[in-house]
């Protein structure tokens, strides 16, 4: 039995990703349908639920820390190639060479050296490098794992880094002088890095849960019932996962904690202490929009898709669940009345009125406007479908012309 890697190794292949051609090795695990979806970007697509998340959580930002003259301090990388070096995404965040996670059977491996990012933490350091000291990532994010309704091999994650100095962390506290972000101790306790003071530690710990806290309240409510979970991560120290209450189950959205000063040290900002987390922006859009399925995302539906077109992102979604029976449209098109008022809002009320709850979409599709006689015509597409059956050609057409005739009748307009 050979994998698609060593198929493609025999025959001296390449593998292609974002227009680039990468050799292929031992390690390459990429599956053709994988190697789709990087440049897919939903998160940028305009409309998309993932993309209203992510604007949610990039205006939270902006607003919780504006800068000395109003404007957001922290910056938002959200375009950034979810292809990586096995350095990025493992060696610069000091995950162990043996660690599990590093594993073929866990990611998607472009070759030895280059991988399909594991997580948006992957780009920490290089931004820190940057000289970056407040920062958002987010992006497609890439792990071998089974599809079910909660599981999809790539999901969307955002990232947030806060680095601050000394004199920073400490400028509000009473009698300051004598307090340090650093002090020496051998090893790590429970609490903190044997580096960090306690009282350093402990100030960016109730800064970080704040501000957490508050963004998922900022989507779930002022009465969202959470609780910190101890975790670990080879980058933080100490790190907490977020998890809140819903539907009687405890659901985890976020991962936090003190970044490891060894890696403040390797990016030329060892003067700093930092906070960072990274959370999923599927499970904050499935509990928020009660998306049912993450498959979902990837639908290219407009039964689905149309549900989030709105003109403002803070607006309030309920997804209501596509019919999985064929839809069906047929287009409606007629010479606007040249005396009265017409808006396609009057249309629409006559189309949802005869057709009721089979109506999924009207669209209007053409504007026309005649160059002799300067009469007016649209066209709109009427999308027709039922929740529980196929409908057939017949009762379509019934209910179109149906349309059709009130159309007729109640604006006195020719259907062309
Ligand atoms: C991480 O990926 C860490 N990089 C997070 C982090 C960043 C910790 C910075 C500390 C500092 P984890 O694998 O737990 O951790 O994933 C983080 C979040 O991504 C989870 O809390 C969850 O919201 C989301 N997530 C993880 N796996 C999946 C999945 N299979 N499907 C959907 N969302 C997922
Ligand atoms: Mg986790």
């Amino acid at each position: 039995k050979y994998s698609l890697a060593s198929k493609l190794v025999k025959k001296g292949k390449k593998l292609e990703l974002l227009d680039q051609k990468y050799p292929i090795d031992e390690w390459t695990n990429v599956t053709k349908r994988i190697s789709q979806y990087p440049g897919k970007n939903l998160h940028l697509k305009p409309d998309h639920p993932l993309s209203l998340i992510r604007q949610r959580i990039a205006d939270y930002f902006y607003k919780a820390y504006p800068n000395k003259v109003g404007n957001p301090l922290f910056s938002v990388h959200d375009n950034l190639r979810p292809i990586v070096t096995v350095e990025q995404n493992f060696d610069s965040l000091l995950v162990p060479k043996d660690h599990p996670s590093r594993s073929k059977t866990d990611c998607y491996y472009v070759n030895s050296e280059t991988l399909l990012r594991a997580h948006t933490t992957a780009h920490q350091a290089e931004l820190i490098l940057m000289g970056l000291n407040n920062f958002l990532i987010i992006g497609d994010v890439y792990r071998r794992d089974d599809i079910n309704s909660t599981h999809y091999p790539v999901f969307h994650q955002v990232d947030g880094v806060r680095l601050r100095t000394q004199d920073e962390i400490f400028q509000n506290v009473e009698d300051s002088k004598n307090l340090r972000i650093f002090e020496h101790r051998e090893s790590d306790s429970p609490d903190k890095q044997g580096c960090h003071t306690l009282e350093a530690t402990k100030i960016m710990e109730h800064e970080l849960k704040t501000v957490l806290v508050g963004l998922v309240k900022s989507f779930f409510g002022q009465d969202v019932e959470y609780r910190w979970v101890d975790e670990y991560f080879p980058f933080t120290h100490p790190s907490w996962e977020l998890e809140i209450l819903k539907h009687d189950e405890w659901l985890e959205v976020l991962g936090c904690g003190i970044v490891r000063q060894e890696i403040l040290q390797k990016s030329g900002a060892a003067d700093r202490i930092g906070w960072a987390f990274g959370a999923g922006l599927e499970r904050l859009a499935m509990l928020f929009y009660s998306i049912p399925d993450i498959r979902l995302f990837w639908s290219e539906d407009p039964g689905f898709l149309n549900q989030f077109k709105v003109e403002d992102y803070h607006s309030r979604i309920v997804y209501k669940r596509v019919s999985i029976y064929p839809p069906s449209s047929s287009d409606i098109s007629f010479w606007l009345p040249n005396e009265t008022e017409f808006t396609p809002n009057d249309f629409f009320e006559i189309v949802r009125d005869i057709g009721g709850d089979i109506i999924e979409q009207v669209a209007l599709i053409d504007d026309f406007v005649h160059p002799k006689n300067n009469r007016r015509s649209h066209c709109y597409k009427i999308t027709y479908r039922h929740m529980e059956r196929t409908l057939t050609k017949f009762e379509v057409n019934t209910i179109h012309r149906k349309i059709g005739r009130a159309v007729q009748d109640k604006f006195n307009v020719e259907i062309r």
